[in-house]
Order: structure tokens, then C-alpha cells, then sequence
């Protein structure tokens, strides 16, 4: 960090200002410039706020010029971060696919999914079963008893279950959860990340649909200072001015989060495009990108879904899209995770 100090400070509001920046236990290094003062610091600067130091009095302008995360950021942990999901491996060079239906609906609808997802070569099940709609009035999920029916369904198939928190309060009917998915909406909840952080589960992280980058290495730098260094960042899409998509896919964000993370990465092409005819060339583009897993809505009945059924594919088109999916996977050295 950089601070670039007015002219008018006074020796006695340096010193005071540099003692106060020395009980961060940072190394604080005084320049006299010919026309300001600038004080550089050296060491482990995230605690310190930028807003707080530029409050001072006497500070003209404030630099990062480190990334304000350390325990997301790849310069701290250059190896890739590898989350190891009951026996299945996210990140560390092979593809896993998370498929399944937006919501649970019912017994019969979510084991015909997962079904048909595991033989089309999915490696894990999706399932929501608490629900951030936009209205209230939308159906808001089965609750416990959606996940319950997760559970069914992973005895049958043996996929491994991802499914959504949404409140704090809910944190002990995820105990038998493989992953916890934090949604877009929550990225910023840093309530329940800090819960979250506190628990030994791996957890799905999505961008807020209007968060930058680096807000979603801070939302999960919330999570690991807590404790728990099992995040994976997934882009589920951003909102921008093109009405066309439900939401605009950044792909630029596999490669972008790769070099600035060792955490394994993400892409949901089904609620970024919102449309099933671009879910297949957006996934073949993500793993093209080099993301580590996919998560694609795939309904048994999607004309009929209570949600999300515009972007859900079909048990047929998925088996299709997998199809490529798995040869794109093999072309660019990232095989399909088997199990
Ligand atoms: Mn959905």
C-alpha cells in the first residue's frame, strides 16, 4: 500500500499517523519527495481499511498495490486448491458436471432427473430445495423435505448432492449435504459466510449478478478466514444492458479467476443464458475456457418445471450435450471426474 501524503502535513501528524499504521505490524517506509511525502508499507495489509487512512487529515491518496484477499489469492498458494467431494475431485485437472432440476419438486420427478442424469455422465445432482425467487409469490421450494428427497436420490444414483442455503437458520438441515451452494443473491450475505466458514463443507460460491470480480474473492475470503478453505467459485452470469440473455456469461472469468486463485471454478450456463439452446455451446465454450466443473438445469419434464423451465434441458438434449461435452473435456487434457 501507498500513501501519498498533502503538503501540509507536519512532522508530529506523520509520526502519529505511522504509529498508528505500525499496530497493523506492518513496516512503514517515509519518502520525502521534492513536492509530497509518501509513505509506503510493506507486509500483510489487508486488515488495513483504505477508507479509514484515507480519512486521515493528511493523506492526499491511497494505493493498493495488493490485492486486498490472501487466503483466495494464487500468489499466497500457487498450487490449485482440489475439494475433494465424497471421493469425487473438484479442481486438480479433470471435469465434474452438476446436473439436475432447478427445484425439487417431487420423489418421482427429482429420482427421474437424477437417473437420467447419472447414465447421461453427470458426476454430481443438483437439486433446489430452498428457492430465491424474485417474487413471493413464485413457488419458494420444498424445504426439508426437497432435501430429504435429495438424499433419496443420492442413494439411488450415488451422485453426490449440491443444493442451495438460504438462511442462516437452516444451517443444521445441510448437515447431510455433500456441497453447499451459496447463491448470487447471497454472495454479499457475510453473515452466513461467516457461518459457513465455521463448518467443515465444501461450499459453492456464485457471483452476485452485479459483483465484481474481486467482490467475489472478498465474499470468499469471508468464508476462509473463518477457517474453511473449501470454496469453489462459480459465474452464473452478470446483469448488463443486453436483454436477450437472462444474464450476460463472462467467460473471460475462468481464466481471469484462474491466475488470480487457486480455488476451482465453476460455470453455470443454464442461469446465465436462461434459455436451453445456448446452454450446450456456452458449456463447451466454459470447458474450453478451462473451468473445473459445470452445473446445468436439466429437467425430466422441462415444459412443465415449477421453475426454470425455459433454460432446463431435457434427459435427451443432456445426454446429447454431454456427448461434447466429454470430447471438449478429453481435447483440452481435462478428462470427466469418474468416480
Ligand atoms: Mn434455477
Amino acid at each position: 500500500m501507498v500513501i501519498v501524503l498533502k503538503n501540509s502535513a507536519s512532522e508530529k501528524q506523520i509520526d502519529e499517523l505511522m504509529n498508528w499504521l505500525q499496530g497493523f505490524d506492518v513496516k512503514t517506509n517515509l519518502v520525502h519527495g521534492i513536492h509530497s511525502n509518501i509513505i509506503g508499507l510493506i507486509g500483510d495489509t489487508t486488515r488495513i481499511d483504505m477508507e479509514s487512512v484515507q480519512a486521515k487529515e493528511i493523506v492526499e491518496a491511497v494505493k493498493r498495490v495488493q490485492e486486498p484477499y490472501k487466503n483466495a489469492n494464487r500468489r499466497f498458494h500457487p498450487d490449485d486448491t482440489v475439494i475433494e467431494v465424497a471421493g469425487r475431485k473438484i479442481g486438480g485437472g479433470t471435469l465434474n458436471v452438476i446436473a439436475g432440476p432447478c427445484s425439487v419438486e417431487c420423489e418421482e420427478q427429482i429420482i427421474t432427473t437424477a437417473i437420467a442424469v447419472k447414465e447421461a455422465g453427470a458426476t454430481m445432482l443438483r437439486g433446489g430445495a430452498f428457492k430465491p425467487r424474485t417474487s413471493p409469490y413464485a413457488f419458494q421450494g420444498l424445504g426439508k423435505e426437497g432435501i430429504d428427497l435429495l438424499i433419496q436420490a443420492r442413494k439411488v444414483t450415488g451422485l453426490p448432492i449440491v443444493t442451495e442455503i438460504m438462511d442462516l437458520s437452516d444451517i443444521d438441515l445441510f448437515a447431510d449435504v455433500d456441497v453447499v451452494q451459496v447463491g448470487a443473491r447471497n454472495m454479499q450475505n457475510f453473515t452466513l459466510l461467516k457461518a459457513l466458514g465455521r463448518c467443515d463443507k465444501p461450499v459453492l460460491l456464485k457471483r452476485g449478478l452485479s459483483s465484481t470480480l474481486q467482490e467475489l474473492l472478498m465474499s470468499a475470503e469471508y468464508i476462509m478466514s473463518e477457517g474453511n478453505s473449501k470454496v469453489i467459485l462459480c459465474e452464473r452470469g452478470i446483469r448488463t444492458f443486453e436483454p436477450a440473455t437472462r444474464n450476460t456469461l463472462d467467460i473471460s472469468a475462468v481464466p481471469l479467476l484462474r491466475q488470480k486463485t487457486h480455488l476451482p471454478i465453476v460455470i453455470d450456463p443454464s442461469h446465465a443464458t436462461g434459455i436451453a439452446s445456448l446452454v450446450e455451446p456456452m458449456s463447451l465454450c466454459a470447458v474450453a475456457a478451462g473451468c473445473d466443473a459445470l452445473e446445468i438445469e436439466v429437467h425430466n419434464d422441462p415444459k412443465n418445471a415449477w421453475s426454470d423451465g425455459a433454460q432446463s434441458l431435457t434427459p435427451a438434449q443432456f445426454a446429447e450435450t454431454m456427448k461434447k461435452i466429454r470430447a471438449m473435456a478429453e481435447f483440452c487434457g481435462k478428462p470427466l471426474d469418474i468416480n
